[in-house]
């Protein structure tokens, strides 16, 4: 006994690991429907030890379904989410089309997993960069509340897709050669100019807002404050993309409610956290990196300093890898609270 499940997009960077973590988590499927665009329909996939052949998304295909995994970009999800809840799904969608919309829950589990109780059929997963920082604010605001968050990350090409990789390895094998590299991807497909990532760092993910800020750092203010229920809190957020395959990263400095608290407290908590794994000893150089993060579930937090001039300020480095706690893991992990909250 287990539950009927699609996975939209089953061959992109993101899809391949939900059914890893599928997989991995012993995920109660009673059975299996493999989703994407008509380009990707016919491929064959292994699933459990079987193949499962690849059929294109249409509103039919969701009958039946009772859990929906959606990541193969937000117009598809615009247009077959809102189908698939119709005929009983609940879908958990790994793109945009939906987080800030008022009835839809995002949901990062170990921070606000009862906001599932008010769902409508679509749960939304948040931005990859936004959930590793809330995973660590969180227990943090809990304990000594928090006023400010001021954010720079250090993101990995992964987030942009399969593409995105490709075109990185290239470059570089290129750069290698003595040759020119080409871009036609990063910063962002479609776009009107393209930057070669490979030995670069380029300051655009997704494109710009009219105020300046990226969409990428608009979805890390807004997101945060939906996700933390603080309208009110202050945040900004500077991104960064660089030449990594895997892990994204983020420096990050907030301020508490709490005066005259240490580094040590900040320790304490993040030690104990649901999903948190604290790495933090400068005595034996050890702090988190995309290298040793990538791979793993946990959001890593190391080298925490209090700020040297703010008595309520602090100082962290965030690593978790993007495409499982910022994107598969997350939204197994919803449908497996789903099930735990008896709402599936
Ligand atoms: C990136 N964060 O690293 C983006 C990818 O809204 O789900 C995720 C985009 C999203 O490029």
């Amino acid at each position: 006994t287990g539950y009927n499940v699609a996975v939209v997009g089953a061959t992109g960077a993101v899809g391949t690991q939900m059914l890893a973590m599928l997989e991995q988590r012993d995920f109660p499927v009673e059975s299996i429907k493999l989703l994407s665009s008509a380009r990707s329909a016919g491929q064959t996939i292994q699933f459990n030890g079987a193949p499962v052949t690849v059929e294109e998304a249409t509103p039919e295909s969701f009958d039946g379904v009772q859990i929906a995994l959606f990541s193969a970009g937000g117009s598809i999800s615009k247009k077959l989410a809102p189908e698939a809840a119709k005929r009983g799904a609940i879908v958990i969608d790994n793109t945009s089309a939906f987080r800030m919309d008022e009835g839809v829950p995002l949901v990062v589990p170990e921070v606000n997993e009862l906001d599932l109780q008010h769902h409508k059929g679509i749960i939304a997963n948040p931005n990859c960069s936004t959930i590793q920082m809330v995973a660590a604010l969180e227990p943090i605001r809990k304990e000594l509340g928090l006023e400010k968050v001021i954010v720079s990350t250090y993101q990995a090409v992964s987030g942009a897709g399969v593409q995105a990789i490709d075109e990185m390895k290239e470059q570089s094998q290129a750069i290698l050669n003595g040759e020119e590299p080409t871009a036609s991807v990063l910063p962002v497909k479609g776009d009107k100019k393209h930057y070669p990532i490979a030995f670069n760092a380029v300051p655009q993910i997704d494109v710009f807002d009219t105020n300046g800020y990226t969409f990428e750092e608009m979805k890390m203010i807004n997101e945060t404050k939906k996700i933390m229920h603080m309208p009110e809190l202050k945040v900004s957020a500077t991104c960064v993309r660089l030449p990594v395959e895997t892990g994204h990263a983020e420096s990050v400095y907030i301020e508490v409610s709490e005066r005259g608290k240490n580094t040590a407290d900040i320790h304490r908590i993040l030690s104990e956290a649901p999903g948190v794994t604290l790495q933090d000893n400068p005595d034996q150089q050890e702090y988190p990196m995309p290298s040793t993060a990538a791979g793993k579930t946990d959001v890593f937090v190391g080298r925490v300093r209090k700020d040297p001039d703010e008595d309520h300020g602090f100082h962290m480095w965030i690593v978790s890898d993007n495409l499982l706690k910022g994107a598969a893991w997350n939204s197994v992990q919803i449908a497996e609270s789903l099930i735990k909250l008896k709402l599936v």
